[in-house]
């Protein structure tokens, strides 16, 4: 399942926002180092379209696309040489597709953090360079062991782990995702904000796109009866809610939804775009990708205005591909196999 890893300082409210994404109650606490390890849990997109796919189909039942979260511990400088909770921490980032930065905006004495004031550019800065030297540690490995190597393979291996050492130790941009670099994962910045001007300065501070959001008020509204006023007015406010950095962080991984319908049961599933019908199978059941004989094909618009296959097949919106055809964002697939 799709991965996506919070990171941060101790104390920034990983878990607050992990606890908002998965309604699990993981503990939070105004001490730093409180997540140990880490949390894993699921966490459901909020899909118009599917939501009105199963009013039109008066479904029994909606199931929501999920990724999962990971809810990483504190990580402070030094980290990736030990120091804090040490460099555990890179096992479980390096397990995630996306990272979504969780930075420190708001005020509040009663909450310590290891940084001498509130300042979340500097710990992003912080964050990205642990990245960056555990980067560097692992590279350093692989020269040695490749610098080993004398077949010609070995040398080509040596070169260009040694080109992605200098691009590092420049600050460039490593694009090189199959090495499965920390430094090089799709980001995400959130400011945990409080809404104070104080803390919302901080947007103009960074160079990359941040997205603000006050969690622990996220947190606070879930069982409030005003909550969808409430969020519209944050929206309003230039705040991101929890729910749209969840789809922010699914897009930057280059996913797309598709739908299916039986039974009474409409189920969206997240896919990498330019995935083929025949592997987009397997995350409905790996039967049907074993079985697998065509796949009939509705868009969403169609699929809304004509909800029924045999109407669809009707009016000629319906279309037969095969194994290779690459399944686009939003179509509603009805997989034909044989068990
Ligand atoms: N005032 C304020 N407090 C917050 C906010 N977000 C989180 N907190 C509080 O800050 C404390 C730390 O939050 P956590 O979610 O436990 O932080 P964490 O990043 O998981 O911390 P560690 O697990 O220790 O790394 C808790 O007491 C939260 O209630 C916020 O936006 N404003
Ligand atoms: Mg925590």
């Amino acid at each position: 399942m799709e991965k996506i890893g919070l990171v941060g300082f101790p104390n920034v409210g990983k878990t607050t926002f992990f606890n908002v994404l998965t309604k699990a109650h993981r503990e939070t606490a105004p001490y730093p180092f409180t997540t140990r390890g880490k949390n894993i849990g699921r966490a459901y997109l909020d899909d118009p379209f599917l939501e009105e796919i199963g009013e039109k189909l008066n479904a029994e039942e909606i199931r929501k696309p999920m990724v999962e979260v990971v809810d990483i511990a504190g990580i402070i400088e030094g980290a990736s040489k030990g120091e804090g909770l040490g460099n555990e921490f890179l096992s479980y980032i390096r397990e995630c597709e996306v990272l979504i930065f969780v930075l420190r905006a708001f005020e509040n004495p009663d909450i310590p953090t290891p940084m001498e004031e509130v300042n979340p550019l500097k710990e992003y800065e912080i964050l990205v360079s642990e990245l960056y030297l555990s980067d560097l540690q692992k590279i350093e490995k692989l020269e040695k062991k490749f610098l080993k190597d004398k077949t010609r393979e070995g040398r080509e291996k040596y070169n260009s782990v040694v080109a992605i050492r200098e691009k590092i130790e420049k600050g460039e941009e490593v694009s090189d995702r199959e090495m499965g670099l920390l430094s090089s994962k799709a980001r995400i910045i959130v400011l945990n904000t409080d809404g104070s001007e104080n803390s919302l300065k901080w947007i103009s501070k960074f160079k990359d796109k941040t997205y603000p959001c006050p969690l622990k008020l996220y947190e606070e509204m879930e069982d409030m009866e005003e909550r969808r006023e409430m969020e519209d007015y944050l929206k309003k406010e230039g705040n991101y809610s929890p729910q749209d950095i969840l789809w922010e962080a699914f897009e930057s991984l280059g996913y797309i939804i598709f739908y299916t319908v039986k039974n009474r049961i409409v189920s969206a599933f997240p896919l990498k775009i330019g995935t083929t019908a025949y592997d987009a199978a397997e995350k409905v059941h790996s039967d049907i990708k074993k079985g697998f004989i065509k796949v009939e094909v509705a868009n969403l618009n169609d699929f809304l205005k004509f909800p029924s296959w045999v109407l669809l097949r009707e009016k000629g919106f319906l279309r037969t591909e095969g194994k290779d055809y690459i399944v686009k964002d939003r179509e509603i697939l009805e997989f034909k196999f044989s068990s």
